[in-house]
């Protein structure tokens, strides 16, 4: 793997192994994504526990798997550190950084640089799902029209407007947390899989389909879809 070239400072060192297990839904999503690709990317080994639709409802209302392992906000997801759990998708990804070396340690300017796209995917991450909330399918269809013509389309332009032309990633000069977040984030809004969130949402917007299409391309990346994502998976359009 290449590292930012000011990310020399990697906390993860053979020899001083953790116990890690990462316990999330059973889609690619990028919540949980970027944080197991940046372990994966490091050669990290970690246990993927997956909790399927009937213990996820349990989760929510205890805060508990089935096997007792706590999960502190009943949310996922969730990380667990030699027996000491982690939660909230920001917080899990720079611990996940750190270990791997994608997040630096003592470069603050870079790391609030990373974080902002983090808390942007967040963004933009809420706004979509208050959609999928509504009951009524017409109406949750009509919300995301809506949505993809307001709101939401504002802030792809925002994004749009702050990665910078002709470079391959959102920050520095290499691929790193915030463009495997936004890779994952925007195949999800453009995969088809949000009826009434079109699969051109990314057409007029070419410095993300750009960041998209190098993530995808990349050779680990590549090979991390092919020993998890199901077969012929829609990792969306961003071409
Ligand atoms: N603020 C949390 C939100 C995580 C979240 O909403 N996760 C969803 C699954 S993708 C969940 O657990 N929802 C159940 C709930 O919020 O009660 C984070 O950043 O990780």
């Amino acid at each position: 793997m290449v590292l930012k070239s000011h990310m020399q400072d990697s906390a993860f060192e053979k020899g001083n192994i953790l116990k890690l297990t990462f316990i999330y839904l059973n889609f690619p999503f990028w919540r949980a994504e970027v944080s197991r690709i940046a372990l994966f990317l490091a050669g990290i080994k970690f246990e993927n526990k997956i909790v399927l639709s009937d213990e996820f409802q349990r989760v929510k209302a205890d805060g508990r798997l089935d096997d007792g392992t706590v999960i502190p906000h009943h949310q996922l997801p969730c990380l667990i550190v030699d027996g000491h759990p982690i939660v909230q998708t920001g917080a899990i990804a720079r611990y996940c950084g750190k270990l791997s070396g994608l997040y630096p340690k003592n470069n603050d300017l870079l790391a609030a640089q990373i974080d902002q796209v983090l808390d942007l995917a967040t963004d933009i991450t809420v706004l979509v799902s208050t959609s999928g909330r509504i009951d009524n399918n017409q109406e949750k269809i009509r919300k995301r029209k809506a949505l993809s013509n307001g709101e939401l389309g504002r802030k792809l332009d925002i994004l749009e407007k702050n990665i910078k032309p002709n470079c391959s990633w959102i920050t520095g000069d290499s691929m790193g947390l915030e463009d495997i977040a936004i890779w994952r984030l925007m195949g999800w809004l453009s995969s088809e899989t949000l009826e009434g969130i079109p699969a051109t949402i990314l057409t007029s917007r070419p410095k993300i389909q750009r960041v998209c299409q190098n993530v995808d391309a990349n050779p680990k990346i590549q090979q991390w879809i092919q020993l998890t994502y199901q077969k012929d998976y829609n990792r969306g359009n961003y071409r």
